[in-house]
Parts: C-alpha cells; structure tokens; sequence
C-alpha cells in the first residue's frame, strides 16, 4: 500500500489490458479514473468479472477529443497516465485506416500536448506495439530493430511512438513506450484469433455449434504472453527513473495452427491438416469430423509472418519475468471458455 495517493489514469480500461492493470495499481493502493469511450455493447462487462468496477471513477473520454482530455488531466494532475486506449484490431484498421490513424496515432499526440501544457508531472504509459516491426529485419526483434509496420494500425502506432521519443527529448516529458508482443488471456476480445479458437471451440465440444472454427492464416507465427504478467511491466516503466523504450516479450513463437491443436487437444480433438491454402482444413483424427476450415476473408492484405522478442533489456532493468507459460496461457483460456459456456455466459 505504498502508493495510497497516487493517481493512475487508465483510457482503455474497458479493455482487456485495462481490466488486468487497474485490478493490479488497485492493489496497491492507486486511486484508479478509468477512461472510457460510451459503446453500445456492456462495455464494464470485463471490470464486472474482475469485481472492481466500484472501485474505479468512470469518465468519458474519447481519443479524438482534444478538449475533453485537457480538461480531465486539469481536474486530476495523474501522477500516472496508461494509454491503453486505441482502434486495436489490425484487421479492422484497413478498411478505417483514417480512424485507425487519428484515434492511435494523433489521440497520442493529443495525450502528450495536454501533459506538456496542463500537467507536465504526469508519468505517460504509451501502449506501443509489436505490430512496428512487422515485415521484420531482425530476428528476434528488440528495441534497437529498424521498424516495418505492414498495417495502417502498425503505423499509426509507429507515429505515436515516435511522438513519445521525440517529446521526451524536446520537453522532457516523461513519456515511456512499451512495445509489447501479443498478449492473451481469457479476456481477450473474441475478434483476436486465440480467444476466437478457445471460445469457438468451447461452442463446438459442448454441442452449442456444430460449424467448424474459419481462420485465416494458420502459418503466422505469434510471441504470444499473458496479459496479467504485461501489465506488470508497465507499472514498472513508470517507476523508472528515466523515461525509455522496452520490448516486452517472451522470445518463443509459435504459428497459429499450433495454438488451434493446443487448444484443440484440451478439448479431445486429435487435428491433422489435409488439404493447401484456402483448401485447407483441420479434422478431428477420432470422429473424422471438420473442426477447422480456413476462409480467406480473414486473411490481411499485408500480413505479419513472423514475431518473436528478445526481453533481454527488460529483463535486466524491470527484471521481468513471466509467471505463465504458452501452454499454460492456452489452458487458461480454453478452461475459462468452457466454463464460461457451462455458466451460459459466454
Ligand atoms: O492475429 C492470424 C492473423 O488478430 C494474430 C493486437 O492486440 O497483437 C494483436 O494483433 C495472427 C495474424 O492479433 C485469424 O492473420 C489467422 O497473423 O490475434 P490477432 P495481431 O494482429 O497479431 C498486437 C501486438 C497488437 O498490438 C494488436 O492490437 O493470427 N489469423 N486467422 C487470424 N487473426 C484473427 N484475428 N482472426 C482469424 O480468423
């Protein structure tokens, strides 16, 4: 309880990273303001599951609104500011590329001109991103690699990026950026392709659906983690004593037919691959029957092949340390699911 009167200010908190986090900086005894865009869906659902919803103050907020930002760093000076917030889905970011590029890119910017202006004391948490590296030109990545992005999302991120380097050594603004691999849990958006596969297939092994999953790319290799160990990293660039640049990853990758069969196997399907490319389908050895069946309306006009991070730099300095494994990360997520369906709330 050592940080009794610090205030973090979390925009995303709807968000899977937001839940983990806000939980986490509760914990230790943060005054959490939660930011959030109004959305049609139940948009505390994630803050529900994890019980702290009473515990955070709530407040509009939106990326693009300059003066609605202002106005909220006015009021409460954050000792601590995460961005999690963002258009986060790449897919989705070639067909908005314009949103994609104002909500993640110049929102960013926006965030830093109010710090500069209104509350040069706030520590920044930009939720940078693997997805910077993209057509990669270094195996595995680190902070140091040339950047690639392959996306509209990638590059927006790449832009706000950049911002955060660039008003560090303009205005000495503490603004840290976090470039973290993919990380999963079981509060993973179901558009994300592991919450996709354990959520599909805890439909499909308890009788809900009999359609086979669809996925894209299987050949897309992912350095997937945990979202509870990422959040902790993040806090941790904030206690720092400079502002910096940290990749966080686990340094495994593994394509996504490997997570479809890990997950499958949890749920008694034995897969075996017949059939190229979009003829391509995963049948369950035991029963014969059609599991998975690739549709190319998900493939990418551009896609990221390959993704694997070398931590070492966070390791030393943050002393990171993941507590879950990808087979474990995998299990978690396929159980919650099937309990989820059990409970009719998935
Ligand atoms: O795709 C392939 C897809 O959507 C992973 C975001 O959090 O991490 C995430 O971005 C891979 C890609 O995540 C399907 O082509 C195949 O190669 O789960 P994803 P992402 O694009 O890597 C980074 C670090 C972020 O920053 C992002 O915000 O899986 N894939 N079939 C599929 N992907 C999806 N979504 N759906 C499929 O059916």
């Amino acid at each position: 309880m050592i940080n009794k009167n610090k205030i973090a200010m979390i925009s995303g908190i709807t968000g899977q990273d937001g839940g983990y986090l806000a939980k986490f900086l509760l914990e230790k005894g943060y005054k959490v303001i939660g930011l959030y865009r109004r959305g049609a869906t139940d948009t505390f659902s994630k803050l529900r599951e994890h019980g702290i919803l009473d515990q955070i103050e709530m407040c509009d907020f939106d990326l693009l609104e300059f003066s609605n930002i202002v106005r909220l760093l006015k009021k409460y000076q954050p000792d601590e500011f995460y961005n999690l917030a963002a258009q986060s889905f790449v897919q989705a970011s070639f067909e908005e590329p314009i949103y994609t590029a104002c909500a993640d890119g110049l929102g960013v910017l926006y965030i830093l001109e109010a710090i500069r202006e209104f509350s040069p004391n706030t520590r920044l948490y930009q939720a940078s991103t693997s997805e910077m590296f993209g057509l990669v030109q270094e195996i595995p990545q680190k902070e140091t690699t040339p950047f690639y992005p392959r996306s509209p999302y990638g590059v927006a991120k790449l832009m706000a990026h950049w911002m955060c380097v660039n008003y560090r050594e303009s205005f000495g603004i503490f603004a840290t950026s976090g470039i973290l691999f993919n990380h999963e849990s079981p509060m993973r958006g179901k558009e994300f392709v592991t919450r996709k596969i354990t959520s599909h297939f805890a439909e499909m092994v308890t009788g809900l659906t009999d359609k086979p999953l669809e996925l894209g790319n299987l050949n897309a290799k992912r350095d997937w983690g945990f979202a509870g160990d990422y959040v902790k990293m993040m806090w941790l660039m904030l206690q720092q004593d400079k502002p910096d640049t940290y990749v966080i990853a686990t340094g495994e990758t593994h394509p996504i037919r490997d997570f479809v069969e890990e997950a499958g196997k949890i749920c008694g399907y034995d897969i075996k691959w017949e059939g190229k490319e979009e003829n391509e389908v995963g049948i369950d050895k035991k029963t014969g029957k059609i599991v998975v069946k690739v549709n190319p309306k998900f493939y990418r006009p551009a896609e990221v092949e390959l993704l694997i991070g070398n931590p070492e730099k966070a390791e030393k300095q943050l002393g990171w340390k993941r507590e879950v494994n990808y087979k474990s990360l995998c299990r978690m997520m396929m159980e919650a699911d099937l309990k989820r369906v059990l409970e009719g709330k998935l």
